[in-house]
């Protein structure tokens, strides 16, 4: 019977036990050198390593920054005009969040008050502003409404939470009205200013059955130069539709403010309007 120590045994008489070591050692040598060789090729062609593959999901989501977002946010708007540059967020809240900001409210509710020209006093502005209103913050709301609507809003406009005033929640009775203002302070009028308002981010906390529509009298440039009676209500009007937001921008790219933004609220004639405002600014504002 053959047995493969016979075999290696009959290789051995031929080759000798030297020759049969060297040729082993060359078979492992030559295969060292060509795996390494193998596998030098592969890595030439690979591309270096990616930190964030660009990975598309199936909703069409892209793969996010750290402090990005993991889906496709949908936030309807409209673009009410460019000259101001205004939008409108239909249904921006729920109507138990506006409920919610109207009865945190309700019980703190002072006359509204005014930034004063140089010149002007309390006396000589009366009738401009007649609405009354109480500022909040998200941190004072322990229902966690206006931390909500707050994160929707710096997501709408993609100016940071830190940027934003405390809410001014107002409430416009029949007959009142806030006459036709910029919400910029133009430093001729008002002083050196800290900071600037961007934009403002009105919330409608509720429906009005007639008036109290949020008008833009120099919308596209009309009536401007015409001697327009500041008190009067014309121009673009939105109508507060409760949930509902609007957004304007103050000032043009170039940090100058925009003329056509100048705006007001008109008197309501029937029902009730509350309207939750928050003004942005161009500089981090205090924890409120
Ligand atoms: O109540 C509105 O519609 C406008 C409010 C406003 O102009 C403001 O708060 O600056």
């Amino acid at each position: 019977m053959k047995s493969r120590g016979k075999r290696i045994g009959g290789l051995n008489s031929k080759l000798g036990l030297p020759t049969i070591f060297i040729l082993c050692l060359l078979f492992f040598l030559a295969g060292l050198f060509g795996s390494n060789l193998l596998s030098q090729d592969g890595s030439s062609d690979r591309s270096p390593p990616r930190l964030l593959e660009s990975v598309e999901e199936e909703d069409g989501s892209m793969s996010h920054g750290e402090t990005g977002e993991p889906g496709i946010a949908s936030i309807p708007f409209q673009v009410l005009s460019w000259k101001p540059r205004a939008l409108h967020f239909p249904n921006f809240a729920t109507p138990e969040q506006c409920e919610n900001i109207i009865q945190m409210a309700k019980s703190k509710l002072k006359p509204s008050s005014l930034a004063l020209r140089k010149g002007e006093t309390a006396e000589s502005t009366k009738g401009i502003r007649t609405s009354t209103g109480t500022f909040m913050s998200a941190s004072e709301d322990t229902t966690g409404t206006l931390e909500e609507v707050e994160q929707k809003i710096a997501r709408a406009t993609m100016f940071p939470r830190s940027h934003g005033e405390a809410f001014n929640i107002l409430r416009y009775e029949i007959g009142q009205r806030y006459v036709s203002h910029y919400d910029a302070f133009n430093p001729a009028e008002y002083g050196t200013q800290k900071s600037q308002r961007i934009a403002s981010f009105l919330l409608y906390l509720s429906d009005v059955e007639e008036g109290g529509e949020t008008m833009f009298p120099y919308e596209n440039g009309s009536n401007m130069g015409t001697g327009y009676d500041y008190e009067k209500c014309i121009g673009l009007k939105v109508k507060p539709r409760k949930g509902d937001g609007l957004l304007f921008y103050s000032l043009y790219l170039n940090g100058t403010i925009d003329k056509t933004s100048l705006h007001g609220s008109c008197p309501v004639i029937k029902g009730e309007k509350w309207v939750a405002t928050k003004w942005i600014r161009d500089q981090e504002q205090d924890d409120d």
